[in-house]
């Protein structure tokens, strides 16, 4: 006996451009928060600055390098591990050696930013259509862009000394929310999904990231007010801007100088305050082929002194620093959807990548909703979609009546 139901044929075209536009507009709707990436990006290690909840309520230490657990990060490294551990120090920027990283490899930039930040730029229509609509203006408009991680939509490469043409869209996607969106967040608080609205709630601000599991060395910046700045090597000139590694491990801790803020092209006075290291020949020494990804705090006097340095908002600006070079701009802050005068990117990462929409699409955090906050773009998209949609209904039901009326007109 055939089971299967029988759809009479008048209805058969009609349902099958009345249900595709139905379901397309159910997805639309059926989901409230945000939804984690297709491809969540493995959790990276990182580190909260002092004025943090978790910092000052003595969860985390705002020197020590944090793992993500529940419902508190976990201390994996406490700052007397790798030189500091003085009350009042901060690890502000730290990386990896990314050695033997090619020059020629294309990447996307993964940021942070701080409670100030405001960001330039509403989400991306065309990103946020297909289901990623959240960057850093619209979590910071929700009041929890601190806590969170960002994605750059255009590719960047060593060689090229910035942005690999043409860029499709200035613009930052949400790859990672501070706190619970599938499990790979920050455990930032406050306790939000990336779709919530919170006003002056305190954020957990995430300011140094290293996309490790363990480390078996790490290179980092202390803040400029680290009172272990007047101990560390290059003590005769203590600055935010100096660079040390710090070797883990069994075969015995090791901490030195990599780059010094003059090795650097920079000022004593400048902060770093994110940065990724490639000491491309893994010799510890800021030499050769060596680059060094950087951003410095909004007070560091280099901001009015490096050539193409964003007129305003340059601490969302990232330099390269070479060798016996002065450093120069990489990414100005509006090619990363930032620039507002508050602006401030405070850690650095990044992510290989060939094809910046298939890697935004793939890591960003989701929702079925697909209408970013304040897009004007977004609230056009899903009108001209409810437009097209009820066309096709109307115009079904018409060709559905005509056989019955052939006299009408
Ligand atoms: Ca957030
Ligand atoms: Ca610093
Ligand atoms: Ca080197
Ligand atoms: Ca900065």
């Amino acid at each position: 006996m055939d089971a299967t139901i029988a759809v009479p044929d008048k209805y058969q075209s009609h349902c099958g451009r009345l249900c595709g536009v139905i379901i397309l507009l159910c997805a639309f709707a059926s989901v409230s928060r945000g939804d984690p990436p297709i491809d969540p990006l493995p959790a990276p290690l990182f580190s909260f600055n002092a004025n943090s909840p978790a910092s000052q309520g003595g969860i985390v230490d705002p020197d020590g390098i944090l793992r993500l657990d529940f419902p508190h990060p976990h201390m994996m490294h406490h700052g007397n591990m790798f030189g500091l551990g003085r009350v009042g120090d901060e690890l502000d920027a730290m990386s990896t050696n990314n050695t033997l990283f090619p020059s020629t490899a294309s990447f996307a930039l993964l940021f942070s930013v701080d409670e100030s930040t405001v960001g330039a730029v509403t989400p991306d229509p065309i990103l946020a259509a297909f289901g990623v609509p959240y960057n850093a203006l619209d979590q910071a408009v929700r009041g929890q862009a601190a806590g969170d991680q960002f994605i750059s939509t255009t590719l960047f490469s060593l060689v090229s000394g910035g942005a690999i043409e043409p860029a499709r869209t200035a613009n930052n996607v949400l790859v990672r929310n501070n706190f619970d969106e599938g499990g790979i967040d920050f455990s930032a608080n406050p306790p939000t999904s990336a779709d919530d609205i919170v006003q002056n709630e305190p954020q957990d601000r995430v300011d140094a990231t290293v996309a490790e599991s363990e480390l078996n060395r790490v290179y980092f910046s202390a803040s400029a007010a680290s009172p272990s700045l007047d101990h560390l090597p290059g003590s005769e000139f203590p600055s935010g801007a100096h660079i040390f590694r710090h070797s883990f491990g069994p075969g015995g801790r090791m901490m030195m100088l990599f780059a010094s803020f003059s090795e650097l092209g920079l000022q004593q006075a400048d902060d770093i305050d994110a940065m990724v290291v490639f000491d491309v020949d893994g010799d510890g020494e800021f030499n050769g082929s060596d680059r060094v990804l950087l951003s410095l705090t909004a007070d560091s006097p280099s901001l009015t002194t490096i050539p193409d340095a964003s007129a305003t908002g340059a601490a969302a600006d990232v330099f390269v620093a070479v060798p016996n070079q002065p450093p120069a701009l990489f990414a100005a802050a509006s090619l990363l959807g930032l620039g507002d005068p508050q602006d401030n990117i405070d850690a650095l990462e990044f992510l290989e990548c060939d094809d910046a929409v298939a890697c935004v699409l793939s890591h960003g955090i989701r929702s079925a909703n697909a209408i970013p906050a304040l897009s004007e773009w977004g609230i056009i998209t899903m009108t001209l979609l409810l437009f097209v949609a009820g066309t096709i209904i109307v115009s079904a039901q018409q060709k559905e009546r005509a056989p019955a009326n052939p006299n009408t007109g």
